[in-house]
């Protein structure tokens, strides 16, 4: 009795030093942060138009946002370029510029040595895996890895990019931050860790909410079958991406699937909770909203999908107006993107249902050459497993071809990682065997190699996977 009570002290203190060891992280973060926003608000005073570089993505557009955001109501000026990766001569033509500081979000990390040449001052405001590199004096570079805080689960670029206006009294802007991690899937069913302030600080500005509701997408938008195999997140394995199986379902159970589900009666709804809870219960869950929104932009995981299909239809100035607070004629446009990307996954979703995936010892992958499924290529390949159309126990590559090059897209789950795998690590090695570049998180991450190089290439990542959760 006595030594079950000492373990249990024992354990006590250690859960406690623990979250003291997390604060201390934390807060060499904000403190990193502050001296980005020290900078920040030193040329915003001097008038000089901010320059802002960010990442095509959710993320990256949320990044781009918040600072602008927050650049607009300080009464100052920016100038936003959204990129696909941060590529060498983009850090050439940007030095051309002559701009006295340099914004890069939700990329840059990993190219602080390129950065360095640049003569302005610099804010880095990433999460990505960073170089080694020390920065020179005028770059500050905020990113939680430097800080022993996890990039990949735990804060996002968007969310790093609030932090460095956050001293700026700018805690109503929180909610674009969490917009970005949701666009980097951080949110598996609740958020941790620097994700966590952030969520105080929304609330605490009281425009973000949290409450309890059904996951489905677009319930006031869409057809409720629709919004059954539009849900990606959580998945509902059988339902995602299957409009014919949704529609199954509903009629099975005596729903009407035609009509939206707010226009469901009470018992309707229940019964359709119901029945989607007993296919994965994280269906039911928190929902973070920030109420005074447009109704479509409500919900901020609705939001961040919302950005995200503008980006990938290569649609960043129209992503920039919505963050910028424009609704009406560019939300219009924006939601068309987004029905024609629900169209693209469809199709995705059943490319995959019928041809599975190739299989190797350690991974799989999926290969396109077509039009439309080139774009959503890494999307069906993580969402094909998280909803197992396809096998969850191998990462999988999700292979595209543009002109000489493939573009890699690589997805692996929680538990892989938990056994070793660090899916950045290995596109990053593996591709720079052939002349290419890669790289990213443990969990999701990207390569661009010569076409010439695939199988080889493949191989090679199968041969990395295997020594990381050999090692
Ligand atoms: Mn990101």
């Amino acid at each position: 009795m006595a030594n079950y009570q000492k373990d249990g002290d024992t354990i006590q203190q250690k859960q406690h030093s623990l979250s003291n060891r997390d604060s201390e992280k934390h807060h060499a973060l904000l403190n990193r942060a502050s001296e980005a926003c020290d900078m920040l608000k030193k040329h915003i005073e001097n008038d000089n138009i901010i320059r802002l570089i960010s990442h095509n993505d959710a993320d990256g557009i949320s990044a781009a946002g918040v600072i602008a955001n927050a650049i607009k109501e300080e009464g100052g000026q920016f100038h936003i370029t959204i990129v696909p990766r941060l590529k060498p001569d983009v850090i050439r033509d940007v030095a051309k510029e002559k701009y006295e500081l340099y914004v890069f979000s939700d990329m840059g990390s990993a190219c602080i040595k390129q950065l360095n040449s640049l003569k302005s001052d610099v804010i880095v405001a990433d999460h990505h895996q960073p170089s080694t590199h020390k920065p020179k004096d005028n770059l500050v570079h905020v990113n939680p890895h430097l800080f022993g805080v996890d990039g990949s689960r735990e804060i996002s670029g968007a969310g790093s990019s609030y932090l460095v206006v956050r001293d700026m009294g700018k805690k109503h802007l929180a909610y674009m931050a969490l917009i970005g991690a949701f666009g980097d899937m951080q949110c598996q069913n609740r958020f941790t860790g620097v994700n966590q302030l952030i969520l105080k600080d929304g609330q605490e500005a009281g425009n973000l909410e949290i409450h309890e509701d059904l996951k489905i997408v677009s319930k006031t938008q869409e057809p409720l079958f629709k919004s059954i195999a539009y849900t990606l997140n959580p998945p509902l394995p059988g339902l995602t991406g299957s409009l014919e199986n949704s529609q199954g379902l509903l009629e099975k159970m005596g729903v009407s699937y035609g009509i939206n589900f707010i226009e469901l009666e009470d018992e309707e709804k229940d019964v359709v909770k119901d029945e989607l809870v007993k296919i994965n219960p994280q269906i039911f869950g928190d929902v973070y909203s920030v109420p005074r929104e447009h109704p479509v932009l409500r919900n901020l995981e609705e939001y961040s999908a919302i950005l995200d299909a503008c980006g990938k239809n290569k649609e960043y100035g129209l992503a920039l107006s919505i963050i910028l607070g424009e609704r009406e004629e560019p939300l219009d446009k924006a939601l068309k993107f987004q029905k024609s990307y629900r169209d693209n996954l469809t199709k995705g979703f059943d490319w995959i249902n019928r041809e599975g995936a190739q299989q190797m010892n350690y991974i799989q992958y999926i290969y396109s050459e077509d039009k439309v499924l080139k774009s959503i290529i890494g999307t069906i390949a993580g969402v094909g497993m998280s909803a197992k159309i396809l096998d969850d126990n191998k990462p999988i590559l999700g292979l595209s071809r543009l002109h000489k090059d493939i573009k890699v897209s690589g997805r692996a789950t929680r538990p892989m990682v938990t056994c070793g795998v660090n899916l950045g690590k290995a596109l990053a090695d593996a591709s720079v065997n052939f002349g290419g570049q890669g790289g990213g998180h443990d969990i999701a991450a990207g390569a661009i190699i010569p076409y010439e190089a695939k199988n080889q290439f493949l191989h090679l990542v199968d041969q990395i996977i295997e020594s990381q959760l050999n090692s």
